[in-house]
C-alpha cells in the first residue's frame, strides 16, 4: 500500500497495470511449439508428448490437486524440509536476491522469505514463470505478507536459457523446487542446470528440492492415486492437443498407466490406448491412427540418489554442497554451488 495515495485502499484493482508490470524474460534461443512437438513425437515409436503441455488452466487445476493428494507426499515432504531448514539454509547464503525457476504461486518459496525476514535481510524475490497471471497473483499475495518485500516478475521459459535475466549484484539464491527436474533427462537435464550455472558467480547457490528414489510401492501409488487425479491429469493433454490443434481425439479410448523403471529410476506415465481409433489434428493436417495396445508416453519423472544427481550436476559445473533429507530418504534439498 502506497501511503503517498489515499484513495488506494477503495481504487478498483486495475489488473492491467498489474499485468504489465511483469516483466518479459526473452528466451536465449528459439525453443520447439506445440505443432512441432506433436509432429515430431507422433512419428516416433512409442508416440510421446512433452509434459509441458500438461498446464493448460485445467491441468494447473488438476497440479494443485494433486499436490493435495494423501499418496502425493513429494509437495507435503518438500514443505516439511523448507519449514525446518530455511532459517539454517538463509543464514548460510545470506541471499541478496532469490530467482524462482516456475515459480507458479511461490506457496513454497514463502518460508524462504520469512526466513530472510527474521534474518534482518533485504532480499529481494524474482520470480520466473510461463504464466504472467499466475505471477500477479503471487506478487499480490507475498507483498500483502511482507510489506516493502521487492517482487520483480519476470514472464518467460526457463528451458529457453537465461541469458536475459537482470544483473544482479550480491549474492542470488537460484530456487527450482518440487522435483522439476524430474522432468528434464540427459542434454535437457544438462542444457537447464548448464543455463543456471552460467549465470551463478563463486558466492551464488541453487536450491534444488528432488525426489530421492524409493521402494516401487511409494513411488507408483503417487502417480496411480485412487481419486483418479493423476489420471485425469495426464489424459487432459490430449484435451489441450484438441483445443489448440483443432483435433478431435477420443479422449476416452486412452487409459492413464504410470510405471517406476527401476533401470532408469524414473516412473513413466503413458495413455493407453484401449479402443483403435483415427483422429485427425487439423491445425498439422495429419490424420492418426492409434491402435489397441499401442501407448503414447506422456511423462518421465526422474528419481535422484546423491551420486545420480551428480552425474546432473557436475557435467554442468555444479556441485553439491549440503545435502537435507526429509524422514526415511521421502524428498530431498540439495544447495548446490558452482564446482
Ligand atoms: C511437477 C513434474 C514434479 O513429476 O511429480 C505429478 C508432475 N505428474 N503427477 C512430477 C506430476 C504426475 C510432477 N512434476
Amino acid at each position: 500500500m502506497t501511503p503517498s495515495s489515499p484513495d488506494a485502499a477503495t481504487a478498483p484493482v486495475d489488473a492491467d497495470a498489474a499485468i504489465a508490470a511483469v516483466e518479459p524474460l526473452p528466451p536465449s534461443r528459439r525453443v520447439s511449439g506445440l505443432i512441432e512437438d506433436v509432429r515430431a513425437g507422433f512419428a516416433k515409436r512409442p508416440r510421446e508428448l512433452s509434459p509441458k503441455y500438461f498446464y493448460d488452466a485445467r491441468g494447473a487445476e488438476l497440479f494443485e490437486r494433486i499436490c493435495a493428494l494423501p499418496e502425493y507426499y513429494l509437495t507435503r515432504s518438500e514443505a516439511g524440509l523448507l519449514d525446518a531448514h530455511a532459517d539454517a539454509l538463509i543464514d548460510r547464503v545470506r541471499p541478496d536476491h532469490i530467482v524462482e525457476l516456475g515459480a507458479g504461486s511461490a506457496r513454497k518459496t514463502e518460508t524462504l522469505l520469512a526466513a530472510c525476514e527474521r534474518a534482518g535481510l533485504d532480499t529481494a524475490f524474482w520470480p520466473l514463470d510461463v504464466c504472467a497471471s499466475v505471477l500477479v497473483e503471487a506478487r499480490e499475495r507475498l507483498q500483502a505478507r511482507f510489506p516493502g518485500l521487492r517482487v520483480r516478475a519476470l514472464a518467460g521459459d526457463h528451458t529457453a536459457g537465461l541469458d536475459h535475466l537482470p544483473p544482479r549484484t550480491g549474492r542470488t539464491l537460484f530456487v527450482f523446487l518440487g522435483s522439476s527436474l524430474g522432468n528434464f533427462e540427459g542434454e535437457s537435464a544438462r542444457t537447464l542446470l548448464g543455463d543456471i550455472a552460467a549465470c551463478m558467480g563463486g558466492e551464488d547457490r541453487l536450491l534444488l528440492g528432488v525426489d530421492p528414489v524409493k521402494d516401487r510401492e511409494t513411488l507408483e501409488a503417487a502417480y496411480n492415486d485412487s481419486e483418479g487425479v493423476t489420471a485425469a491429469f495426464n489424459a487432459n493433454v490430449l484435451n489441450v492437443l484438441n483445443r489448440e490443434l483443432d483435433g478431435d481425439i477420443d479422449v476416452d479410448a486412452f487409459r492413464h498407466r504410470a510405471v517406476f523403471n527401476p533401470a532408469a529410476n524414473r516412473i513413466e506415465a503413458y495413455l493407453d490406448v484401449v479402443r483403435r481409433h483415427t483422429a485427425r489434428l487439423g491445425a498439422l493436417g495429419e490424420t492418426y491412427t492409434f491402435v489397441e495396445g499401442e501407448s503414447l508416453f506422456t511423462e518421465i519423472s526422474r528419481k535422484f540418489t546423491p551420486t545420480g544427481l551428480d552425474g546432473d550436476l557436475n557435467p554442468a559445473g555444479l556441485a553439491r554442497e549440503v545435502d537435507f533429507f526429509a524422514d526415511r530418504n521421502r524428498y530431498a534439498l540439495h544447495l548446490v554451488r558452482r564446482a
